[in-house]
C-alpha cells in the first residue's frame, strides 16, 4: 500500500468535506487520511496514539487520539478503518478541543439553601443511595426512572440495564434515543422483525440510486457524504433523490428534489409505493416468497395518485413521478432515512413506507440494495442493543415470557422481577410520571433534556420541582445540571475504555487515552457504585451486577446477544484491538463480521424470534402473540401502510408557518462540547431563523434583521437568514440554550415510536420594530 497524503491545514470548518477522491462503481473507496494537531504541536511530538472512533454523530469514523503527558494534542483518522478510511469531518477534527474547557471536577449537591455546592464523592453518593432506599423500601422501583443517552458506551448501558431491570425492576428506564432512533428501532421491527440495520456503508460503492428521506448527510454526517460525494463525482455515479422541504446539500447535488410540505411523509411514500405498483415494477415472485401483507398495502396506496400527493406534499407530481423512475429503474437501491421521518406525527409509518419500496422490489440484501434506517448519535445502537431504552437487552421482546426467562437465567434472578407487564415507559411518558410525582427519582445520564427536549417551560418545571430527586451526571455545567440535586462529574471519551456501534451495525473499541480531570469518574463506575451500596444480588447470593471492569462488562454483554440477530458473541477487546471497527453479527461461523442482513430473504418475524409482535401504524394499538401467530409471518417481511392524516399544531390562522427545526454542520447538540471550540463557536456562534426569500419579501424584512418566531408554547427572537427554505416553512437549529428552539415545541409524538413530533410546529413570523425591541 502507498502512504496516504496526510491532509492537515485545510480549515474543515468551511471544507466540511475536504478534497474529493472520485472513483467508479464497485471499485474501493481510496483512503485520505485527515488529521488536526494542537497548534505548535507537530507529529512527531506525539507520544502515543491510542485506539479509538469519532463520538459526534452515528457514523463513527475510526480515529487514533495523540497524547502527549496525559493531555489530548490532536486525532487522526484511521486509513484502515471501514467507516471512513481515514477521513474526519469538522467535529470529529475539533470537538476533543472542547473537552479541556471548563470541566465539572468536584460533585454537587444541592444544600439547605437551594445552591449547589461542591461535596466529595462519598457524600454525593451517601445522599443518593439514602434517597434511593428509602424510596425502595416505601414505594418499591416504579418510584425510580433512568433517562439517558445515545452517547455512553455498550458496557454503561448494559450495565444499567441490569440495574434496572434485575436489580430495582423498574420499567421507568429510556434514553434520548427517544428523540433520536425510536423510529429506526421501531421502524425495522414492524417491517423485519427485529431492529438491526439491513444494509452496510459498503452499499454506498455499489448503489446505482440514492434516497435520502428526510436526512441532511451532508450536515449531519460531513464523512458520509464525502464518501457518496466520491460516488457522485466518479463514473457510474448514482441518482439522487433527496426528499427534504430544505434546498440543502444534498438536494443541490440531486437528480430529483421533492421539497415536500413538512409532515406530509406518509403520503409521499404512500404515492411511490402506488407508483411502482402502476409500473410493474414490483417483483410479484420475491414478494409472494418473503414478504406478507401485499393486498392490504395496495388498497391503502391506491388513492394516492401523483395529483393528490402532489397536492398534499405541495410538490409538482411531474417530480414525484420522476423519483418513482429512479426507483423503479434502479439495479440497486440504496435509502437513507433520518430526522425529517423520524420526529414527526406518522413516523413508523413513513419510515416503514421506505422499507416496503426496498421489499416490493426485493432490493434488500444484496450489493446496493438495502435500507439505512439510520441513527444520529454515536452509540444509540447501543442503547437499544443493550436494553437502557426500555427494550429487553438482545433486542428480546418484552412481551415474551422466553425471552425474559433466557435474561432471569442469565442474571440469576427471578423472572417476576423483569418488568414484562406492559411496555417499557418512554420518554415522554417518563418526564409525565414525574410531573405527575409517581417517578420521585430520576437518574440522567449523558443528555441535555433542559435544551433537547420539546415543550422546555415544561420540562423546567419537572425538573426543579421538590417532589422529584434528580441525579445528573455530566462533563460540564449545563442548563440540566443547574436543575439537579446531585451531580456527578462525568469522564469523557478518551478518558475511559468502552465500545459502541455505528449506524451500519460496526462496533468500535474506544481506549482510555488519558485521565479523566479532577474527581470526574466513568458512568460505568458511578453505576457500579451505586448498585454496590444499594446490595442488590443475584438469587445465589452473588453480588448484581458481579462485573467491575469495562472488559469484564463487555464480556458479560456478548453473552447476552448469543443466539439473537445481534449476535457479537466472537467478539472480545482483543480481536478489536487487531481490526479497526467490525460490523456484527459476529459469531463462530463468521469472526470477521457480517456486511448485509436479510442476505437470504429470510426476516426475524417467527413469533419466538421478534422483538415485538407489532402495532397498528395509525393509532398504535398493540398486536398480541396470538394475532402476531394468526399471521403467520414466519420469516417473512411485513409490508403494511396507513393513511396520511393532518399533523397535530399544524398551522391555523393564528400561526400560518410550519416551523421545522435541525441541525447546523458545525454545531453538536446542545454545544457543550462544539460550542467550547473556538474554530467551531466561530463559524456558529448564535442562533437564527431560515426564510424563504417570498416569505422575507412578504414580511419586509432582509437578512439580518430581527424577528420575533411565535407558537402556541413560546417565542424567540432571531436573526433571519433567507434561504431555499420551502415558503411558508421556516426553520430553527436546536443547538442554542439561550435561544432554544424547543421554547417553541409542542408535545406530540408518533403513535409507534413515540418519537416526539420535533419537525412540526405551526408559528407566526412578526418583524420586531427596532425601537420596541
Ligand atoms: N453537525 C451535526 N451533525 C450531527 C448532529 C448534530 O447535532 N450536528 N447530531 C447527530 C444526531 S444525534 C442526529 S439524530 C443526526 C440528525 O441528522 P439529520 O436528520 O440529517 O438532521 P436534522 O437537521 O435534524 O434533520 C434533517 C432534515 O429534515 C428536514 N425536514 C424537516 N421536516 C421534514 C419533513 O416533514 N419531511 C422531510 N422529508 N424532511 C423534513 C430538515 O429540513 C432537515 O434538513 O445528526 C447527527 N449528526
Ligand atoms: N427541536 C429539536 N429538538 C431536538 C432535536 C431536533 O432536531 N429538534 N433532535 C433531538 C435529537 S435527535 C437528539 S439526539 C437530542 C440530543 O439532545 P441531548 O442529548 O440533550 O444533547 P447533547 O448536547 O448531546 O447532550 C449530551 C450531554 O451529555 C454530556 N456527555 C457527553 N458525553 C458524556 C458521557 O460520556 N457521560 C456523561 N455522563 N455525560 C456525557 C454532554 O456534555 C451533554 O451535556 O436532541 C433532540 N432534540
Ligand atoms: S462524520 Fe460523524 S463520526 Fe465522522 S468525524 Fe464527523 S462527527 Fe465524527
Ligand atoms: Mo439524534
Amino acid at each position: 500500500m502507498t502512504e496516504q497524503p496526510v491532509m492537515t491545514e485545510d480549515d474543515r470548518t468551511r471544507d466540511p468535506w475536504g478534497p474529493r477522491t472520485p472513483h467508479a462503481a464497485g471499485t474501493a473507496w481510496p483512503e485520505r487520511v485527515d488529521r488536526h494537531l494542537r497548534d505548535g504541536v507537530r507529529a512527531e511530538d506525539v507520544q502515543r496514539w491510542v485506539r479509538s472512533a469519532c463520538v459526534l454523530c452515528s457514523n463513527g469514523c475510526g480515529l487514533d487520539i495523540g497524547v502527549i503527558d496525559d493531555e489530548i494534542v490532536g486525532v487522526r483518522g484511521r486509513a484502515d478503518d471501514r467507516v471512513n478510511r481515514g477521513r474526519l469531518g469538522p467535529k470529529g477534527l475539533y470537538g476533543w478541543k472542547g473537552q479541556t474547557r471548563d470541566r465539572l471536577l468536584r460533585p454537587l449537591m444541592r444544600d439547605d439553601d437551594g445552591h449547589l455546592v461542591e461535596v466529595d464523592h462519598e457524600t454525593a453518593m451517601r445522599a443518593v443511595v439514602e434517597r434511593s432506599r428509602s424510596l425502595l423500601e416505601r414505594r418499591g422501583g416504579l418510584s425510580h426512572g433512568f433517562y439517558t443517552s445515545g452517547q455512553l458506551m455498550a458496557e454503561e448501558y448494559y450495565t444499567l440495564a441490569v440495574i434496572g431491570k434485575a436489580g430495582l425492576g423498574t420499567p421507568h428506564m429510556d434514553g434520548n434515543t427517544r428523540l433520536c432512533t425510536a423510529t429506526a428501532a421501531a421502524s425495522m421491527k414492524e417491517s423485519f422483525g427485529t431492529d438491526g440495520q439491513p444494509a452496510s456503508f459498503d452499499d454506498i460503492e455499489h448503489c446505482d440510486a440514492l434516497f435520502l428521506f428526510g436526512h441532511n448527510v451532508a450536515e449531519t454526517q460531513t464523512v458520509l457524504w464525502a464518501r457518496m460525494l466520491d460516488r457522485i463525482e466518479g463514473a457510474d455515479p448514482p441518482a439522487v433523490v433527496c426528499v427534504d422541504p430544505r434546498r440543502t446539500e444534498v438536494a443541490r447535488r440531486a437528480t430529483v428534489h421533492l421539497p415536500v410540505r413538512p409532515g406530509t411523509n406518509v403520503a409521499l411514500v404512500n404515492g411511490l409505493t402506488r407508483e411502482l405498483i402502476h409500473r410493474g415494477a414490483v417483483d410479484d415472485d420475491w414478494v409472494r416468497v418473503h414478504t406478507i401483507g401485499y393486498d392490504d398495502l395496495a388498497a391503502v396506496v391506491e388513492p394516492y395518485d401523483p395529483a393528490r400527493v402532489g397536492e398534499i406534499c405541495g410538490i409538482d407530481p411531474g417530480d414525484l413521478r420522476a423519483a418513482a423512475d429512479v426507483f423503479a429503474q434502479a439495479r440497486a437501491p440504496l435509502s437513507t432515512v433520518l430526522q425529517g421521518f423520524y420526529q414527526s406525527h406518522q413516523a413508523t409509518a413513513a419510515s416503514v413506507g421506505v422499507n416496503n419500496l426496498h421489499l416490493l422490489r426485493g432490493m434488500i440484501g444484496h450489493p446496493g440494495a438495502g435500507v439505512l434506517q439510520m441513527n444520529g448519535q454515536p452509540t444509540a445502537q447501543n442503547n437499544r442493543e443493550c436494553g437502557a431504552d426500555g427494550d429487553l437487552p438482545g433486542f428480546r421482546n418484552w412481551d415474551n415470557e422466553e425471552h425474559v426467562a433466557e435474561l432471569a437465567e442469565l442474571w440469576d434472578v427471578d423472572p417476576i422481577t423483569i418488568p414484562h407487564w406492559s411496555p417499557p415507559t418512554h420518554a415522554m411518558q417518563l418526564f409525565r410520571y414525574a410531573e405527575q410525582g409517581s417517578i420521585e427519582f430520576l437518574w440522567i445520564a449523558g443528555t441535555n433534556p433542559a435544551v433537547s427536549m420539546p415543550d422546555l417551560d415544561r420540562i423546567r418545571n419537572i425538573l426543579s420541582s421538590p417532589d422529584c430527586f434528580v441525579v445528573v451526571s455530566d462533563a460540564y455545567p449545563t442548563e440540566t445540571t443547574a436543575l439537579a440535586d446531585v451531580v456527578f462529574p462525568a469522564a469523557l471519551w478518551g478518558e475511559r475504555t468502552g465500545t459502541f456501534t455505528n449506524a451500519d451495525r460496526t462496533v468500535h473499541l474506544s481506549e482510555k487515552a488519558v485521565d479523566p480531570p479532577g474527581e470526574a469518574r466513568s458512568d460505568l463506575d458511578l453505576w457500579l457504585d451505586y448498585a454496590r451500596r444499594m446490595d442488590f444480588r443475584t438469587r445465589s447470593g452473588r453480588p448484581l451486577p458481579w462485573w467491575r471492569t469495562p472488559e469484564e462488562t463487555f464480556d458479560e454483554w456478548v453473552r447476552a446477544t448469543r443466539g439473537r440477530p445481534c449476535d457479537q458473541s466472537a467478539l472480545s477487546y482483543e480481536r478489536l484491538r487487531e481490526r479497526s471497527g467490525i460490523q456484527w453479527p459476529v459469531t463462530a461461523d463468521a469472526p470477521d463480521g457480517t456486511a448485509r442482513l436479510y442476505t437470504g430473504g429470510e426476516f426475524n418475524t417467527y413469533t419466538d424470534r421478534c422483538e415485538t409482535y407489532g402495532h397498528d401504524l395509525l393509532t398504535g394499538a398493540t398486536v398480541t402473540r396470538e394475532g402476531h401467530r394468526a399471521l403467520r409471518a414466519d420469516g417473512r417481511a411485513v409490508l403494511k401502510a396507513v393513511e396520511h392524516t393532518a399533523p397535530p399544531g399544524a398551522p391555523d390562522g393564528d400561526f400560518p408557518f410550519r416551523l421545522i427545526t435541525g441541525r447546523t454542520v458545525h454545531h453538536f447538540h446542545t454545544r457543550t462540547k462544539t460550542g467550547r471550540v473556538a474554530e467551531l463557536e466561530a463559524a456558529a456562534p448564535r442562533a437564527w431563523v431560515e426564510l424563504s426569500a417570498a416569505d422575507a419579501d412578504e414580511l419586509g424584512v432582509r437578512a439580518g434583521d430581527t424577528v420575533r418566531v411565535s407558537t402556541p408554547r413560546g417565542s424567540l427572537d432571531l436573526p433571519v437568514r433567507i434561504t431555499e427554505v420551502r415558503p411558508g416553512t421556516v426553520f430553527v437549529p436546536f443547538h442554542y440554550g439561550d435561544q432554544a428552539a424547543n421554547e417553541l415545541t409542542l408535545t406530540a409524538w408518533d403513535p409507534v415510536s413515540k418519537q416526539p413530533q420535533l419537525k412540526l410546529t405551526g408559528a407566526r413570523v412578526d418583524v420586531i420594530d427596532p425601537e420596541n425591541r
